[in-house]
């Protein structure tokens, strides 16, 4: 009897090694040993609404390609989170071997995290976090350090304002927020709030989400510059193509946009678009979200696929490119971090 088991599972071993190497696809999550096994990956994006997104889209593409020995599954979802988790439960039905996450908000993806668990699916949150009640739903996350980034922008303007002994005057100052929710938006505007209460010359006369849009950036600026006019000194948009809408909507205004103008605008990303703009000064301040995490990603899938252990969260490391060098360096919770005066040539070695 028990032979006659042996025989009947070393034959359907012998059937299941036969059909590894017939074909290419994968047949699960594990970290299969298989050699030139092709990888499926379902890669849920935000969507397409910024420069930076389109560059974060183009190195998963390039990165996961077939040439690479994947198949990438890439879902659009159009900056709504319903049709995220729709995506994500098409990609645990085909039995994708991973699933990428650039969820769009923080929250709402217990359940269907809990499913791709129970299908035994790893998942890889990129860019954005999450927020869940059991970190076992996801493998590993790997992003930016949205709050360091708002810190740093706030202490660059902080030096900046003493360098032109503005720091005594009051500073009024309008924030163009990302996605409400996003964790790009939630670390960016806490950097400002924190800073406005640690400055009791800085005021934050308004806030409202420019869904990190060109378009709603320049109407949301519209609507500032009609409520507060002249009275605006800085404007912190939360990302590059706001900060565009909004130097469109101050300049059809007639309000002159640069350090020796009525305002002064911040940004973040620093895509080549937005540090054109700062080399004219249109944007003062560009401070870096680093989006090429295609690499990223790759690398902790090649661990899982060697049974190697990953890093639960990992930050990128981020730069800052100001118009000029008024100010070398700023320091954030005691750590000091360069800032670069930025020239064509800076531009120039940059990839996105
Ligand atoms: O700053 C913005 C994009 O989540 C870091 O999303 C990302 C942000 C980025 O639309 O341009």
């Amino acid at each position: 009897m028990r032979k006659k088991l042996v025989a009947v599972l070393m034959t359907a071993c012998m059937a299941l090694s036969l059909a590894a190497c017939g074909s290419s696809k994968s047949t699960g999550g594990s970290a299969d040993s298989g050699d030139n096994k092709q990888i499926t990956v379902g890669f849920s994006q935000v969507g397409a609404e910024s420069d930076w997104r389109t560059a974060n889209s183009k190195s998963m593409k390039e990165t996961f390609s077939e040439a690479n020995g994947y198949k990438l599954i890439f879902d659009d979802a159009q900056q709504k989170q319903e049709n995220q988790i729709s995506a994500i439960r098409n990609f645990i039905q085909q039995e994708v071997d991973y699933i990428v996450l650039a969820p769009v908000t923080e929250s709402g993806w217990d359940t269907v995290l809990k499913e791709a668990k129970d299908a035994k699916i790893p998942v890889i949150i990129v860019d954005r976090m999450v927020k869940v009640s059991d970190d076992s739903l996801y493998t590993a996350w790997v992003g930016s350090n949205f709050e360091l980034e708002g810190k740093k922008a706030c202490a660059w303007l902080d030096a900046y304002l003493k360098a032109n002994k503005k720091d005594s005057e009051k500073i009024n100052i309008v924030d163009i927020q990302g996605t409400i929710g996003a964790s790009a938006q939630i670390g960016r505007t806490n950097g400002l709030e924190a800073a406005v209460k640690e400055h009791s010359n800085w005021n934050l006369l308004a806030k409202e989400s420019g869904e990190f849009t060109q378009a709603k950036g320049q109407e949301v600026m519209e609507s500032m510059i009609k409520q507060y006019g002249k009275d605006i000194d800085v404007v912190y948009c939360e990302n590059d193509n706001e900060a565009f809408g909004a130097i469109d909507a101050l300049t059809t205004a007639g309000y002159k946009v640069g350090p020796d103008g009525d305002v002064i605008v911040m940004s973040f990303d620093s895509t080549n678009a937005g540090l054109t703009d700062v080399t004219n000064g249109k944007i003062i301040l560009d401070t870096e979200c680093n989006p090429l995490h295609g690499p990223r990603v790759k690398e902790i899938i090649d661990k899982l696929q060697a049974n190697q252990t990953v890093d639960k969260q990992q930050y990128v490391d981020e730069e800052i490119f100001a118009a000029d060098d008024t100010v070398k360096s700023v320091t954030v919770d005691g750590k000091e971090y360069a800032v670069t005066a930025t020239t064509k040539d800076v531009i120039s070695k940059r990839a996105y």
